[in-house]
């Protein structure tokens, strides 16, 4: 991981450039979709929108005024204020024991790439990072079919002692799920034990599609909506925050993806919590679906308008370029993205282009802040629980 430097732009060059992307609010009578109409009514009216609207803004082909929609609803929520943060992902084993065919990362025990960190390697890769500077580690793997849970506290508790200062983010839903499931704890108990050896807040994967028809299709075997919905309420029970994601452009339907949508923003004013959407743009690329021909850059850009829109409650959405594209996440800054995922480093699960080769996927912070200031926003670094990151180098504290 390359060491943080200080910026070369700063604040005052967004401030400079004099303008702020696409959003202000949108007067209805300019919208040549007629069907939009209602729906930026109801926009600029602060109302939540409904299923009906979401296949609204689905159906239709004005692309300008859905950006432009989604931007009204980012912009009276953060202003002109982009943010990322500086972190490294570390995925433990790819060794997994479900076979989703949406996934060309996990493998079976000595099947060629199979790989497992032990706790060293892990720990000398959590130095590295907070040496460079790094506020958190994104930890997942697969279900790994024979390491105790005891193993997983042991890592977290041996980061924490070593790097006390790194925020660990870590286990999706299915990884809680299973280590229940193999500790014969329940899941509140599992949380609780992984807080007190250092969990500081979980990620959003393995949502995938909220329906079970899908589910059976392409991820059968894991864990189904309802069992992601609980785990995550009771992650929110005990104050630990986490995130959401949806996984789109495979086999699910547009109504499917709204329905999605509507789950998270009723477990979100149920069970308060979700800090962030992440929508996943599905990479074919080496999967049992890579005959798909995976999301155009123009169905991006509608998933991340329309997951701003259709979620008022929840207060970030979040572009993780690794499968949206540096280039195309810069462009989500005028749809309703507040926020960019991040230095990463090494991402082993994904890779747009040679995904079978090195898996090392790594943003300066120089280009994320450039990528933001040329956007028109002002660039601000924060943690993991969305406070600001005052820098010196590699040194760094939060406002609280
Ligand atoms: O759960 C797997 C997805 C997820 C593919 O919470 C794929 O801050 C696209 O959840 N094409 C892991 N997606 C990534 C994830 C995440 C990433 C960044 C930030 C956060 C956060 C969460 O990746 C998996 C799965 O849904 N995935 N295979 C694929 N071929």
């Amino acid at each position: 991981m390359r060491p943080v430097e200080m910026p070369v732009l700063s604040t005052a060059d967004a401030v400079e450039t004099g303008h702020a992307g696409m959003g202000g609010w949108i007067d209805p009578a300019d919208i040549t979709d007629a069907a939009l109409r209602p729906v930026a009514e109801k926009v600029a009216a602060g109302q939540r929108l409904n299923f009906d609207d979401g296949m609204a803004l689905w159906n239709s082909r004005d692309i300008f005024t859905i950006g432009a929609l989604a931007n009204s609803v980012r912009q009276s929520m953060h202003g002109r204020t982009a943010y990322y943060n500086i972190n490294r992902h570390i995925n433990y084993t790819n060794i997994c024991a479900l076979s989703c065919k949406f996934c060309e990362f996990q493998r079976k025990r000595g099947e060629a790439g199979a790989y497992e960190y032990d706790l060293e390697h892990i720990y000398r890769i959590a130095g590295e990072v907070d040496a460079a500077g790094a506020t958190e580690v994104h930890i997942v793997g697969g279900l790994h079919p024979w390491l105790p849970f005891a193993w997983y506290l042991e890592m977290l508790s041996g980061i924490k002692k070593r790097y006390p200062r790194l925020h660990l983010k870590c286990f999706t839903a299915i990884e809680i799920d299973h280590f229940s499931r193999i500790s014969k704890l329940s899941v509140r108990e599992v949380l609780e034990a992984l807080r007190e050896h250092g969990l500081g807040s979980m990620p959003g994967g393995g949502a995938e599609v909220f329906d079970d028809r899908v589910h059976d299709a392409v991820f059968k075997g894991k864990l189904r909506s309802d069992g992601w919905m609980r785990v995550h309420r009771t992650a929110h029970e005990l104050g630990i925050k986490t995130n959401a994601t949806i996984l789109y452009g495979h086999v699910e339907t547009r109504a499917q993806r709204v329905e999605h949508l509507l789950k998270l923003r009723e477990l979100q004013d149920d069970a308060p919590g979700f800090q962030c959407i992440i929508p996943l743009s599905f990479i074919p690329d080496g999967s049992e679906l890579g005959h798909l021909p995976g999301n155009t850059g123009l169905e991006d850009m509608k998933m991340l308008a329309i997951s701003r829109l259709m979620l008022p409650n929840f207060p970030h959405v979040k572009a993780f370029w690794i499968m949206q594209s540096m280039k195309l996440s810069q462009v989500s800054l005028n749809f309703g993205v507040d926020d960019l995922d991040g230095t990463v480093v090494w991402y082993d699960i994904t890779k747009r282009e040679g995904g079978s080769g090195n898996k090392h996927q790594e943003q300066t912070v120089e280009d994320i802040r450039r990528l933001i200031v040329e956007a028109g926003y002002i660039p601000v670094e924060r943690d993991t629980l969305y406070r600001r990151v005052i820098r010196n180098g590699g040194n760094w504290q939060v406002m609280e």
